[in-house]
């Protein structure tokens, strides 16, 4: 993928990794989705990542929490400005 992925873009790589179909990502879930969109990331990196990411430590990235690893990535623009504060 070299172009950058719109909204519905992002939602529908989280919505076909979300294999439960709760609306967030396990550690699995979220290595497959990192793959679907071509980020070779060892596992070492992955879990340093997922775990980073998983900003609420429940376990799991939720779709916000998936949106700002992309943010980071500097695959997406950041959100609206009014979500800036
Ligand atoms: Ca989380």
């Amino acid at each position: 993928m070299t172009t950058r992925p719109t909204e519905d873009d992002l939602h529908a790589v989280f919505t076909r990794a979300d294999l439960g179909g709760d609306d967030k990502l396990d550690l699995m879930e979220y290595t497959l989705v990192l793959e679907s969109l071509g980020l070779s990331w060892t596992r070492a990196e992955t879990q340093d990542r997922f775990e980073r990411a998983d900003t609420n430590r429940d376990g799991f990235i939720s779709y916000a929490e998936f949106r700002a690893i992309l943010e980071s990535q500097g695959w997406i623009a950041g959100p609206p400005p009014d979500a800036r504060g």
